[in-house]
């Protein structure tokens, strides 16, 4: 199957094809304006089609864009893509190890500001503290690459950032509301949808990379991930669109890398307050009394708010206490 680096000629194809919708477009159109024969033009046509787009030829009259593909295709999230910086350069697979791999390679290349890696499955995709990430075809698996010139303190504010640009994200395209549930997690009713992972590097107290990795349940089988993980942490999962719902993902990917752009920009200017108060909003954990496990032990209190990093705020008799990462469940 197909795996992306700088191929063009796919793209170029598209490109006039959805140009001269409805209509067909000639093969001595195609051969002529890509220079390639009528052959090679037969050729891509093909390949085209195994990518899941269908397209009508008729002889001596030439080609017709049907319908598009549901692929997470690179230059199909290119078109119509808002942002300055992040997703202008994207690494797609059809299947990878884990993308938040890849992009810790990539992080070790200069010029990688804002890349953005794509698989249509993984094979050893991981959550936090390496516990499983299961990821079969259907989800939408992405890392992106940063490098931002922050102080390593506002590493914990992105899973906050980040949840937050997916949630509203998810709102626009697909007209669903999603619960935050910190620091990490989305859910629709109580059910885990999608998850963030944050691997960072730091030197001398700036951050030298950050890579976010975001696994979005879009069109899965939950039992199939349920039977998968057998985790005691799992507490239920969730897909967005169902099995006999359609929707476009190409969508949902491009408005959440404009959002995160968004917000990622008010991080860059120092304006976390609206992020905060944002995040709130939709989140299923403040007003809990929750207990939290952390590398350290075991908190317990009622979760009061976030501050301006993005660590929780607990109460418990009279003292408030910072929790900067965990694993949280809510008492009832
Ligand atoms: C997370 O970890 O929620 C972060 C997940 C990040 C995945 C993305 S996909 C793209 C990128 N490449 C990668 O390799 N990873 C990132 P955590 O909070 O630790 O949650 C992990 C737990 O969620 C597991 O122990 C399971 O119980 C559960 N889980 C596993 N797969 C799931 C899925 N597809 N949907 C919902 N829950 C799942």
């Amino acid at each position: 199957m197909y795996t992306s680096f700088d191929e063009t000629t796919f793209d170029k194809i598209i490109t006039l094809l959805k140009s001269h919708q409805p209509e067909f477009v000639s093969g001595e159109k195609l051969s002529h304006t890509l220079s390639l024969s009528r052959a090679a033009v037969w050729k891509n046509i093909k390949k085209l089609r195994l990518l899941g787009y269908k397209i009508e030829s008729k002889p001596k009259i030439g080609y017709r864009l049907q319908t598009h593909t549901n692929l997470l295709l690179p230059w199909e999230i290119s078109d119509g893509l808002q942002t300055d910086i992040i997703g202008r350069k994207i690494y797609y697979f059809d299947k990878i190890d884990s993308t938040q791999n890849f992009a810790l390679e990539l992080a070790q290349k200069p010029h990688e500001n804002g890349s953005l890696v794509i698989a249509e499955r993984q094979t050893h995709g991981r959550g936090r503290l390496n516990r499983r990430w299961a990821s079969p075809k259907g989800g939408i698996w992405i890392s992106i690459l940063l490098k931002p010139n922050f102080e390593s303190s506002y590493t914990s504010l992105f899973p906050m950032v980040t949840s937050l640009a997916l949630a509203v994200s998810i709102e626009k395209t697909l007209k669903i509301k999603t619960e935050l549930k910190w620091p990490n997690d989305l859910t629709i009713k109580g059910k885990k949808i999608a998850g963030i992972l944050i691997d960072a590097s730091i030197e001398s107290n700036k951050i030298d990379y950050i890579i976010i990795g975001i696994g979005i349940n879009f069109k899965i089988k939950p039992e199939i991930v349920t039977k998968s993980i057998k985790s005691q942490r799992n507490y239920g999962i969730t897909t967005l669109i169902k099995k006999d719902q359609n929707a476009n993902p190409i969508e949902l990917v491009q408005q959440f890398l404009f959002e995160l752009e968004q917000s990622y920009n008010r991080v860059v200017s120092d304006s976390i307050g609206q992020i905060r108060k944002e995040w709130s909003k939709r989140s299923s954990t403040i007003g809990k009394n929750i207990t939290a496990t952390t590398t350290t032990g075991i908190l317990k209190g009622k979760a009061i708010g976030i501050d301006k990093t993005g660590a929780l705020l607990l109460s418990n008799k009279g003292k408030v206490q910072r929790l900067l990462a965990g694993d949280i469940t809510y008492k009832n």
